[in-house]
């Protein structure tokens, strides 16, 4: 990272940081409340609304059968849905809530989204597609486009319906089948069924005393409402130049859109509790002639080199090459240590050296010294998704843009008029809600959905304690089911990269069913007791950083008694790469070894 040695000239006492990263922890702790975040139906339904969907849609109730029911259109979904059709399943559909394709990419549409993970190996598929991405980190719009343009190529509109709500997955044991059912009365029959409901899907509002008392207008920004702010996803919202505008969350989100409010509200305000690492993003359009250089298989090896060298791993060349690898590309090779992975000690140490030269960057780039302090994180590295960008904390030299320094505290109140911290209130037009979403909660909770399996167990019963799995993707007593998700994987910080082994598994498993005339194929409960002690066993080392620190989705905001759900929703087990290992070598057992 350029200039980094000259920030971190001045010596680091490792001690004190740590100290002082307890401190800030205590503090964000100490009035920290576990109420559930309001749900978004009776006076706050409108923050759930579809802006891009026809609010008229209709259409006659399906009652039919597939080989493969796929819930949910994003990445994930379609991953699957286009492994399946390479296996040469032709009779699938797919559901979704949305309008269209996409997910994520569907819902946040807000100015400046953008993937923070490099677009060479976030965008998926892109060397069966036969492009390459325009740019370093792809804007919405384009992934977006990108992935209806996968579904188009694989088939996949076909038999998809859209705007529509899947309520309940129930196995019927005579036939062999799940009945599907969703919010408009369709009743299909499908012999297997994949859950790809999303890992970031459902809005969160904030828990903040007198929310729902707010007359000005407001929306949450999955839900972008352009028809208020005018502009597009690259800005000039020119309604909002005679605005007071506030935004509650400073996460990847609100990163990214910051810099365009700034620029085209009359005054902005940003609420913040805690402050994001950011470090600088460096987007670079694509050159053409080295998108000609790609030869066959870059893509995975591209994306395996990414998970290695974000494993610690010494690889002895950094493909990506950003913001991301930099972090661990830097740990240093002491003598004597192990010259191919870095040591859990030397990888702490250097990403304190790093939130160091973070926080010194700050002060560089903020020219008032009170906004540059407040903005400063203290907390290790990873305990929150670091971000990354070249003109937020730009944003703040703006004479129309102010930071309200919560100290850690968030929101007071929210008034008719407008939101109070210190007993300060600060009127506004118009509050933007960038607080994020519901993150691996209960199975209901998260999908909308409830599965019954053999038996008539329900999965939330199944799961009262936690998710238990084979491999993330299928669970016991549950047959001819599978999920994509993150709880009891190997987490990588590229998602696609797991999406891509889950949705190759999966395809091999029940195209490998069809083509044998199996019936069921269900996980040996043995196989998924073994799975869930394994990443039990393997979270210990990352749940015991977490414990240390700020509260955040990642800890399920430290809260004690979430503790045995949240090591049993660990996310990064034993990491990718191992974790994709054991998913290809189970599809290279003829025998389908376990299920
Ligand atoms: P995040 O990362 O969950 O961020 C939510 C933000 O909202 C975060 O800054 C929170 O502060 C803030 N927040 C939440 N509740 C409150 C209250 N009550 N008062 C003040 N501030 C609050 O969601 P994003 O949408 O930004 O990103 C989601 C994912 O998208 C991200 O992880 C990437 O994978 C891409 P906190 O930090 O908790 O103090």
């Amino acid at each position: 990272m350029s200039g980094m040695e000259n920030l971190l000239d001045a010596e680091i006492d490792f001690d004190a940081l740590q100290r002082k990263y307890a401190e800030e922890r205590a503090k964000r702790m100490a009035n920290i409340s576990y109420d559930p975040a309001p749900n978004l139906t009776g006076k706050f339904a409108d923050f759930d609304q579809d802006p891009y969907a026809d609010p008229e849609f209709s259409r006659e109730a399906v009652a039919d059968e597939v080989d493969v029911l796929i819930v949910g259109g994003g990445l994930a979904g379609l991953m699957a849905g286009v492994r399946l059709r390479q296996q040469g399943i032709r009779n699938l559909r797919m559901i979704d809530k949305g309008s269209d394709f996409g997910g994520t990419w569907y819902w946040n549409r807000y100015p400046g989204a953008a993937c923070d993970i490099e677009s060479y190996i976030y965008l998926p598929l892109l060397e069966e597609a036969g492009c390459v991405p325009t740019e370093k980190y792809a804007k919405a719009v384009e992934i977006r486009g990108h992935l209806m343009a996968l579904a188009e190529r694989y088939d996949l509109y076909s038999g998809a319906l859209f705007q529509t709500t899947v309520n309940e997955l129930r196995w019927n044991e005579a036939y062999d089948r799940w009945i599907v059912r969703t919010d408009r009365d369709d009743a299909i029959s499908a012999r297997f069924v994949i859950v790809c409901s999303g890992l970031l899907s459902n809005p969160k509002l904030p828990k903040i005393p007198g929310i729902e008392t707010f007359e000005g207008h407001s929306f949450h920004t999955s839900r972008w409402d352009y028809a208020y702010t005018g502009g597009d996803q690259n800005g000039g919202m020119t309604g909002l130049a005679d605005k007071t505008v506030a935004i509650i969350g400073t996460g990847s989100t609100a990163i990214q859109a910051i810099p365009h409010l700034g620029r085209s509200a009359k005054q902005l305000f940003v609420f913040q509790r805690t402050p994001s690492s950011i470090d600088p993003r460096g987007n670079t359009p694509t050159d053409p002639e080295w998108a000609k250089t790609l030869g066959p298989g870059w893509q995975r090896e591209r994306s395996d080199n990414f998970n290695s060298v974000m494993s610690g791993v010494r690889e002895p060349v950094d493909l990506v090459q950003d913001g991301w690898t930099d972090i661990l590309r830097s740990v240093p090779v002491p003598a004597g240590s192990d010259p191919t992975a870095a040591t859990a000690e030397e990888l702490q140490n250097e990403q304190m050296r790093r939130m160091e030269y973070t926080r010194r960057r700050i002060a560089q780039v903020v020219k008032d010294p009170a906004t540059a302090e407040a903005l400063k994180p203290w907390y290790a590295y990873f305990c929150k998704r670091p971000c990354f960008s070249d003109d937020y904390l730009e944003t703040f030299n703006r004479p129309n843009v102010s930071l309200v320094y919560t100290d850690g505290q968030g929101v007071e109140r929210i008034t008719p008029k407008g939101v109070v911290v210190n007993g300060t209130e600060y009127p506004v037009d118009c509050l933007i809600y960038a607080t994020g979403f519901d993150f691996l909660s209960e199975f209901t909770r998260e999908t909308g959905l409830e599965a019954y399996g053999r038996d008539g167990v329900t999965l939330s019963e199944h799961w009262q304690e936690g998710p238990r799995t084979l491999f993330a993707v299928q669970t016991d007593k549950f047959p001819n089911f599978f999920l994509m998700r993150l709880a009891q994987a190997g987490g990588s910080f590229n998602y696609t990269s797991v999406a891509e082994e889950q949705s190759s598994y999966i395809a091999h498993v029940i195209s490998r069913c069809i083509e044998r005339g199996a019936a069921q194929v269900e996980p040996a409960s043995a196989a998924v007791d073994a799975w869930v002690e394994i990443v039990v066993e393997k979270a210990g080392p990352r749940r015991a950083l977490l414990e240390t620190c700020t509260p955040s989705y990642y800890n399920y905001e430290g809260n004690p008694e979430r503790e045995r759900f949240a090591i049993l929703s660990d996310l990064s087990g034993e990491g990718p790469l191992p974790y994709f290992e054991r998913l290809r070598k189970a599809r290279a057992d003829p025998d389908l070894g376990g299920l």
